[in-house]
């Protein structure tokens, strides 16, 4: 064989064996990696998840809560005000750059964000802002119906591939993701991957919560819990006190809250509440699997001991 032929055939056998080795790394690259949402796991192993409300919005506060071990927070934009740059504060706070140098991309308290848009109102663009964000769960107060419930997962996820199997209900998310995937720390493609609705999309990073929160949402609670891709129920009490037209501590109340818990045991679709530390064993025997537990405003234990402790000092002591 003539010696430029050979030459020919050897670049383009080194030109086959660089591209299957691009084409390689390319696949090993897609392997999936390790989760980055620590509530999907606790979840997924059956163990119950605590979080708080947190309504002051700033930065100090997502970094103080960050480092508290709690499993989620609730950042409340519903009954505080309205202020997406306050929340990326907030959100930009919760990074801890020690413990992302120790434990990787996996976030210890999960940011979840109550949006102010009522279900009713299905307001797409408050979703999209705060995702835009980073947040890693959603929690939309005042849903109804179904169609309600299905349309907030709409709007929080992108469009599928054609052909994906849970392409359905259709995604709605405008795609303009470049800071959430900064946020989460994965590239764009990757971020586009996974930021989609758990256990619909088992390999998803998102979680949607319905607050169940007025006599019509109890009524349709089953058809609420069966529309794919709500990842939770999360009762108001107050709320559904104020709607049945009783008080909070009525047994009307309980009554609604024992079949809300009937639907969620039946449909296996995580329940959750906010009480006092006096009824977690309580709720955690009914089936709640994730009850916030206070919120970010007071004094904490340590505080209010030593407080007591200085005040009931006397100089004999
Ligand atoms: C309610 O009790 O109505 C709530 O929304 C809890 O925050
Ligand atoms: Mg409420």
């Amino acid at each position: 064989m003539k010696p430029f032929l050979v030459r020919c055939r050897l670049i383009f056998f080194l030109f086959v064996l660089t591209s299957a080795s691009i084409v390689f790394r390319t696949v090993m690259a897609e392997e999936p990696i390790p989760r980055i949402n620590r509530y999907i796991e606790l979840m997924e192993s059956g163990k119950p998840a605590f979080g708080i409300f947190s309504s002051n919005v700033s930065s100090r506060t997502g970094a103080s809560v960050s480092s508290s071990g709690l499993d989620f927070v609730i950042i409340d934009l519903e009954h505080s005000p309205y202020d997406v740059t306050r929340l990326e504060a907030y959100l930009l706070g919760m990074l801890n750059k020690a413990e992302i140098a120790k434990n990787g991309l996996k976030t210890r308290t999960v940011p979840f964000v109550r949006v102010p848009a009522a279900g009713r109102e299905q307001l797409q663009f408050v979703i999209k802002q705060v995702l835009d964000l980073g947040a890693m769960g959603l929690v939309v107060p005042h849903v109804d119906t179904a169609e309600e419930a299905r349309a907030m997962v709409q709007a929080s996820r992108f469009p599928q591939l054609k052909e994906a199997p849970d392409y359905e209900p259709a995604g709605k998310r405008g795609i303009g993701y470049g800071w959430a995937a900064r946020y989460w720390g994965l590239s764009g493609s990757e971020y586009a991957r996974r930021a989609d609705l758990w256990p619909h999309d088992s390999q998803g990073e998102l979680v949607l919560w319905i607050m169940i929160e007025t006599a019509d949402a109890v009524t349709n609670c089953r058809a609420i819990a069966e529309t794919p891709g709500i990842g939770g129920l999360f009762i108001g009490p107050s709320d559904l006190a104020f709607s049945l037209g009783v008080p909070l501590n009525d047994p009307a109340v309980d009554e609604a809250i024992d079949q809300v818990v009937a639907v969620a045991k039946e449909t296996g679709v995580p329940l959750g509440t906010l009480c006092s530390g006096k009824d977690v064993p309580k709720r955690l025997s009914q089936g709640f699997r994730f009850l916030a537990v206070g919120s970010d405003g007071g004094l904490s234990g340590s505080v209010q001991e030593a407080v007591k402790t200085g005040r009931s000092w006397k100089a004999s002591d």
